[in-house]
């Protein structure tokens, strides 16, 4: 196998991906056609549920998009299922500690490196045994950074042995701050965003950012970031249809409402 994000993110090469929340196959095979770097399959918050990342990722491995996955939590038990199934990395949400990232990097490898159990359905089909001596280097390890206490532990986090880059969770970190969720022109939050970035570029390692516009996702590059979600499934849906509705009708559409 072969981690074409996480070869970009090694390189420092800038990559852009987007957010799947949708249990559709259509919908994630037109992203992935569409030329985003990766999709972000979320486990942790979006409508899927793990039979649908079954399908969902052989949907998109006729393209060179990097499948990835938000699991629920750093659990063995969670990176390792969706590591079967095909992902090529996991991106950790809530960390808080270096120890987590520890046990989340240590989920993510086989032994010697990590603690990873064999029994890895799609990539012995894809790969065959191969797939053993080689996933340990292309499986990408991904902690989120939106707590106030893995702020605080960002540096330790970062340089975490096998924690291949760190991911921002604004409005979390928002919450982490204490500061009005979507405040990310707050002093705080910009502060918070420079500190995670530092660390990264201490550490070597990739800094990524869920952008929640594709303004914000486009500005994350000058901050300094070398991976960005561009949008949701959800949103690049929306923002389509109301689009539509207000160019056929000549009128703003109603504010719509749903997920993120
Ligand atoms: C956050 O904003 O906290 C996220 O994790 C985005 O999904
Ligand atoms: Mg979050």
């Amino acid at each position: 196998m072969k981690n074409a994000a996480l070869a970009q993110w090694r390189t420092g090469e800038f990559s852009v991906g987007a957010w799947i929340n949708l249990p559709d196959l259509h919908n994630a095979e037109t992203l992935a056609r569409m030329d985003y770097d990766w999709l972000c399959f979320d486990l942790q918050h979006g409508l899927l549920s793990y039979s649908h990342l079954l399908a969902l990722i052989p949907a998109i491995s006729a393209t060179d998009t990097t499948p990835l996955v938000r699991v629920a939590d750093s659990s063995a038990a969670a990176i390792g299922r969706v590591l079967d199934a095909g992902a090529h990395g996991v991106i950790v949400p809530m960390v808080d500690t270096a120890a987590q990232a520890a046990q989340a990097a240590a989920a993510c490898r086989y032994p010697p490196t990590g603690n990873r159990s064999c029994g890895p359905m799609r990539g012995l089909l894809t790969d065959g045994m191969t797939y053993l001596a080689t996933a340990n280097s292309e499986i990408a390890c991904i902690a989120m950074i939106e707590t106030a206490e893995g702020l605080a532990n960002v540096e330790a986090i970062a340089a975490t042995e096998g924690v291949d880059a760190l991911f921002v969770g604004p409005v979390d970190l928002c919450f982490g701050l204490g500061i009005k969720p979507g405040d990310f022109a707050n002093p705080a939050f910009t502060a918070a965003i420079e500190r995670i970035v530092a660390a990264t570029h201490r550490a070597g390692i990739a800094a990524g950012l869920f952008g929640y516009s594709p303004e914000t996702a486009k500005a994350a590059r000058d901050q300094g970031f070398n991976f960005v979600s561009a949008g949701t499934d959800i949103a690049f849906m929306r923002q389509g249809a109301a689009g539509a509705l207000a160019t056929v009708r000549g009128t703003e559409p109603r504010a719509a409402r749903g997920g993120y």
